[in-house]
């Protein structure tokens, strides 16, 4: 396949590894002399999305906006990689349009509910089941697993170097 990777969007569920994949994929490529920029809860929900919440709507304005400044960003000559649950596949289909074919590489960080679950990191599960945060992805919030994603990562199989490499193995060679 003849791939020029710009958007790097990873999805998953809360706690799937998102972050921690996509970071270890970030200094792969800084070390290949890449320039990267990675959109996280961190950077984008605390400023620019400060005012969405987890309503399936506001999620959906989440991830337009999301690919809107991922599109400028590419546009700008960097490699953007993408680390939100983005659990529609109507609006990750809306980003990939916006982009030439081959472009748009969707990357399915594949852990299974219970895995994430019992690893529960922040806490988030255990709230999210005794009705203390409500739309929780996973739970009573959706999450719809991409039908055919560039590249698929099974967490439970791979660890997060392993994970990292196969990815940049599959975007290999970068023009
Ligand atoms: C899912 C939630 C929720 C609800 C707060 N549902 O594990 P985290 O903490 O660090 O990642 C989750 C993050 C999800 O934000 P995204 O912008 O990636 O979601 S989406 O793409 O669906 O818009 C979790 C935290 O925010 N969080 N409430 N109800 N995750």
């Amino acid at each position: 396949k003849n791939q020029t990777p710009r958007i790097l969007w990873f999805t998953g569920l809360s706690g799937s590894g998102k972050s921690t994949i996509a970071n270890a994929v970030e200094m792969r490529l800084a070390l290949m002399n890449r320039h990267t920029f990675l959109l996280d809860g961190d950077n984008i929900r605390h400023g620019l999305n400060r005012d969405l919440g987890f309503t399936e709507a506001d999620r959906a304005e989440n991830i337009r906006r999301i690919g809107e400044v991922a599109k400028l960003m590419a546009d700008a000559g960097l490699i953007v990689l993408t680390a939100f649950i983005s659990p529609f596949r109507a609006e990750r289909d809306m980003v990939r349009a916006m982009l030439p074919e081959g472009e748009f590489i969707e990357i399915h960080v594949d852990t299974p509910l219970e895995v994430a679950e019992a690893r529960d990191v922040k806490g988030l599960y255990q709230k999210a089941r005794a009705g203390k945060l409500k739309n929780f992805t996973g739970i009573d919030s959706p999450y719809e697993p991409p039908l055919d994603p560039e590249i698929s990562v099974n967490t439970v199989e791979m660890s997060v170097d392993e994970a990292a490499e196969h990815i940049i193995r599959a975007i290999l060679p970068l023009k």
